[in-house]
């Protein structure tokens, strides 16, 4: 578009998407022309404060008083002048706002044929949810040229989903759907961050935008769907190491409390008994980690809050079967999560 000219040359815009001077790299559909609007702003904003603080110093200096001149009456009225500074502003702000009307009910109208992801946002990740029923939470992996659908909620508290290169940003709320559309442009890896403020690990709540070719985009989906079973049983504790990055920022493997108690606490206390805060006891095993994982405001372990979100819908049979078997072979692992060398 026209303002193109501003941010990036448009020879080396034909090739592969690249970080302009002042922004990210635009690789949706809609970055070039929400840039442009942006840039159009600010120049006509850079144009108006440079001609009027000149015109100030200029009119401070040449009408400044002087000792002995008796200024004139001033003028009441210029009607040529007013009608100048009536209609020009008037035109471009009409200007400003189609383009940023259309703009806006572009970003809101979702076309009928969008891919659609189901995105939950909780302290401190997101899962995203394919209609095949594939889960990933470090990345999200979607077509290009084909337009995404969001429908997003939070299990917590207000979230919000930003990703940079497809200059799209949305709200994400506990106890209601917001969305977001758009359709990549290039393939490639993208950031996608959390913009509001969400508590101690609001910092490290992202991931990764993954845009393929339409036949690489299934092929991946396909594989997404697969991991799991891919892996043979007596190797499940292995997947339950790479499902524990959804648990990780609650759940330490040193033995160190965090926000939930250390699995390394949990696996050493495997077959014994386990103290809840209501002075019940019940015997840590496969169900009761199940339980925990399902239903974590029902056996609350004493000492800790009910800060757990519930992960029913999230995690297939097998994949918690994973994450038991992982709790309960820790020892199998060093305290940073590697797998000790008699395991791999
Ligand atoms: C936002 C923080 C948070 C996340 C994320 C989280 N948990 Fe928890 N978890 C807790 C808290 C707090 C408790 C203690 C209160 C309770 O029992 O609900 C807990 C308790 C547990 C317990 C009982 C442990 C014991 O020793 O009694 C298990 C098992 C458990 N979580 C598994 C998981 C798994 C598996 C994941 C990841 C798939 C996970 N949690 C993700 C906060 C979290
Ligand atoms: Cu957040």
């Amino acid at each position: 578009m026209l303002m193109n000219l501003f941010c990036s040359s448009p020879l080396l815009a034909a090739a592969a998407p690249r970080r302009g001077f002042w922004m990210p790299e635009q690789a949706s559909t809609v970055s070039g022309e929400i840039d442009s609007i942006f840039m159009l702003i600010t120049w006509i904003s850079v144009f108006f404060f440079v001609l009027i603080v000149v015109l100030m110093g200029y009119f401070m200096v040449k009408y400044r008083r002087v000792e002995g001149h008796k200024s004139a009456a001033s003028p009441s009225h210029n009607t040529p002048l007013e009608l100048t500074w009536t209609i020009i502003p008037v035109i471009i702000v009409i200007v400003i706002f189609y383009m940023g009307m259309t703009g806006y009910i572009n970003l809101r109208s979702v076309p009928v044929d969008a891919y659609e992801i189901d995105v939950t946002a909780q302290k401190w990740g997101w899962t995203f949810q394919h209609p095949s029923g594939a889960i990933e939470t470090e990345t999200l992996t979607i077509p290009k040229g084909r337009p995404v659908r969001l429908m997003m909620t939070s299990q917590d508290v207000l979230h919000s989903l930003f990703i940079p290169a497809f200059r799209v940003k949305q709200d994400v709320v506990p106890g209601r759907y917001t969305y977001l559309w758009f359709e990549a442009s290039a393939t490639g890896r993208y950031d996608l961050f959390c913009t509001e403020y969400c508590g101690t690990g609001h910092a490290t709540m992202g991931a990764v935008v993954e845009v393929y070719e339409e036949d690489e985009f299934e092929e991946k989906l396909e594989e997404l769907l697969r991991w799991i079973e891919d892996i043979p049983e007596e190797r499940l504790f292995v997947a339950g190491k790479r499902l524990y990055n959804r648990c990780v920022q609650c759940h330490s493997l040193d033995g160190a409390p965090g926000i939930g108690p250390s699995f390394r606490e949990t696996h050493e206390l495997w077959g014994q008994e386990r103290r809840l805060a209501d002075g019940r006891t019940v015997t840590v095993d496969e169900n009761y980690v199940k339980e925990s994982i399902i239903y974590p405001a029902q056996d609350i372990t004493e000492g800790y809050g009910n800060l757990m979100p519930s992960f029913r819908g999230q995690l297939r049979e097998r994949e918690l079967r994973a994450l038991v078997q992982f709790i309960r072979h820790l020892d199998r692992f060093d305290d940073e999560g590697n797998l000790l060398e008699e395991w791999q």
